[in-house]
Parts: structure tokens; C-alpha cells; sequence
């Protein structure tokens, strides 16, 4: 395979004009994206939308100037002026999205998981490869938070000594109906999956995972929290306890234990009142809210790198390794074993 670089202007953005988006899918995640692109980043406007509910399309681009709403993803990166695509579509619709805008070279921001299989993602890096440069970022936004970003700075900077634990917690409100079991590990720990192998910059070579026996099955009868166990190549072992009807709220946190001390981010967001001998402060209900700011940076530096022919952040490969070790994550809940994991070759360098 030959060596991808990373610097390739879409083929048709002029210098100066907005960087023209399509967005796939209107859903919550694309509707969020849809505002942020058009009110909250400069350089991007939404050129199209597209998303199967065509009238939801249609009400979400109406006071979008010279964007238009359609049902085709294709007819979206067909359309006059688009110049990039940001895909937020359900995770089975991506490899067919990716392929398509690789095929036209078109750069792509694809929230997580970047495909729902291994063996999908892996068709995803080749066609990539293939192409020759980088087209791919995928949205694993934790990385453009600021406190994930201050740890991942301690850490490489080496202050705390070398990392031995990562202890983190992942606590959902509710999670939808559809939600099944193994969605806990390929929708939700996929962060932890792709934050610890960012943070440590380590692999994770197995997984194993605890299902409590006595649970309170929630509206989806998910057995609820679990507890999934990530070993790395450097010897560190990472816990993620992840809840996904919590009922409280959002809480996302991680603490670092190192050999000369510990690091801990997650604890506390927004607004902290004092009043008649207590304390309190608010739980963020949602990862819109949690990671707002995230979001932003994150929209902002690929619209930025897009416009200078770049890619940032998490790269296909990392898309494709969170892929599989997750799979090997269900495999682990299912079977209650301790999974090896075993990555393909690498097509070309990556991030990791
Ligand atoms: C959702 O898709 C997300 O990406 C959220 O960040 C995560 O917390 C949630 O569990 C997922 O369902």
C-alpha cells in the first residue's frame, strides 16, 4: 500500500468561497450539525441535506440560504457546490456514504462509530488507500474536549509517570427503544475504546467483560451497568463502567492512576449553587449538552484542516481499530471470556 498523505484540497473549493457541507442524516446528531455548521463556524455553510424524512429535512433547511433537502445521500455529494460531507446517519448507512464520498474524493467528517464492523471498516481503509490521500476524520469528539485534552497533555508530558490505570465512567440518562445490549459496546464504551487508545497512545490487545446478575432491567432490558475490562500493549488496564439507564443524567468522567500521582477529569460541569446548608450543581441531561463545547472545536478544526487539504483527528484506521476491538467487546459480553484481540495489518502509518 502506498503511504497516504494528508494534503489534498477538495478538488473543487475555491480559495476564498465557505466550504460547501452536505450532511447525511437529519436525525439528532445531523440536526445539531446542521445548526452548528450554519450559525456557530465560519468558513462552512450546509450546501444539502440529506435524510430519508424528507419534510424533516425540508423544516430544518428552510432558513438555510441556497441549501437544499433532499432523501438520496448520493444526490446530496452530487449537488452543486458541495465540497465536503459530514455523515450522521445511523452507523449502517456509513460504508456506503464513505465509499461514495471517497469515490468522488470528497473530504469526510463521519461521527462514530465510523462503520458498525470490522470487516466494513476495513473496506472503508483500503478504498482509502486506494484514493492516496487522506479524506477521513472521524467525529470521536471527546478528543476536542478540553479537560480530555488537559489529561492527554499531563500525560505525554510524563508529570505523573507512566499511566498504570484509567478508571472511567460512562452514565447515560436512557437510552432509545432500539438499544440493544451489544449497542453498549459498539455505540457507547467505543469512545472509552477510542479515548484511551488516544490518551495512552497504546493498543488495546483484549477485552472481557461483566455483566452484573441481579439487575434492575431498565425500559430496554438492558442488563445494567457493565463493567468492560481493556488491556493495552504498554501494560495498562483501563475500567469502563457504563450505565445506560441511569436515570439521573450524563456523566462522562476518567481518572488517571500513574505512578507518581492521579489525574481525574469528569467530575463537575455548569453551575454550582450554595444555599440554606447545601450544595448542589446540575447535571448536564445529555451528551449534546456535555460536550457542547467539543462539538465546536471540533467542527471548527476540520473545517479549518478541510479548507487547507488536511485531515485531523481520529483517522479511518482508528475508526476501524475501534471497529474491531469492539467486536471483540460483544464477543466478551456474550460469552463471558476474556477476548484477544488482533489487529489487521496496517495499510499505512496511522495515529497510534
Ligand atoms: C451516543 O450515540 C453517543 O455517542 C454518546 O456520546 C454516548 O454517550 C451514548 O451512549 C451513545 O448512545
Amino acid at each position: 500500500m502506498p503511504p497516504l498523505v494528508s494534503s489534498s484540497l477538495p478538488p473543487s473549493l475555491p480559495s476564498a468561497a465557505p466550504l460547501g457541507v452536505a450532511v447525511l442524516g437529519a436525525g439528532k446528531m445531523g440536526a445539531d450539525h446542521i445548526r452548528r455548521l450554519d450559525t456557530v463556524i465560519s468558513g462552512a455553510r450546509v450546501a444539502a441535506v440529506a435524510d430519508p424524512d424528507e419534510a424533516r429535512a425540508k423544516s430544518l433547511t428552510a432558513d438555510i440560504e441556497g441549501c437544499v433537502a433532499l432523501t438520496d445521500p448520493l444526490a446530496a455529494l452530487e449537488t452543486p457546490g458541495v465540497d465536503a460531507v459530514l455523515i450522521a446517519s445511523p452507523g449502517p448507512a456509513h460504508e456506503a456514504a464513505l465509499l461514495a464520498a471517497l469515490e468522488r474524493d470528497l473530504p469526510v467528517l463521519c461521527e462514530k462509530p465510523m462503520v458498525p464492523d470490522a470487516e466494513a471498516a476495513l473496506r472503508v481503509v483500503d478504498a482509502e488507500a486506494r484514493l492516496g490521500h487522506r479524506r477521513i476524520s472521524v467525529g470521536f469528539m471527546r478528543r476536542y474536549d478540553a479537560e480530555h485534552q488537559r489529561l492527554k497533555a499531563l500525560l505525554d508530558a510524563g508529570e505523573l509517570g507512566a499511566p498504570r490505570l484509567l478508571h472511567c465512567r460512562h452514565r447515560n440518562l436512557a437510552v432509545h427503544p432500539y438499544f440493544t445490549e451489544a449497542m453498549l459496546i459498539t455505540d457507547s464504551v467505543a469512545h472509552e475504546v477510542d479515548a484511551a487508545r488516544w490518551l495512552l497512545g497504546q493498543e488495546i490487545t483484549a477485552v472481557q467483560v461483566f455483566r452484573p446478575t441481579a439487575h434492575l432491567p431498565g425500559r430496554t432490558g438492558i442488563p445494567d451497568p457493565q463493567l468492560v475490562i481493556l488491556e493495552t500493549d504498554g501494560g495498562v488496564v483501563v475500567d469502563v463502567e457504563i450505565l445506560a439507564n441511569g436515570g439521573f443524567g450524563y456523566q462522562v468522567g476518567t481518572e488517571a492512576v500513574c505512578e507518581r500521582g492521579t489525574a481525574r477529569i469528569g467530575e463537575a460541569h455548569g453551575l454550582l449553587t450554595n444555599t440554606a446548608g447545601r450544595w448542589g450543581g446540575e447535571i448536564a441531561q445529555d451528551y449534546l449538552v456535555r460536550f457542547a463545547d467539543a462539538y465546536d472545536r471540533e467542527l471548527r478544526a476540520w473545517v479549518a484542516a478541510t479548507r487547507r487539504g488536511e485531515t485531523m483527528g481520529a483517522d479511518s484506521w482508528d475508526g476501524y481499530a475501534v471497529a474491531a476491538i469492539c467486536a471483540a467487546g460483544v464477543e466478551a459480553q456474550r460469552t463471558g471470556h476474556r477476548v484477544p484481540i488482533e489487529l489487521a495489518p496496517a495499510p499505512f502509518m496511522n495515529g497510534v
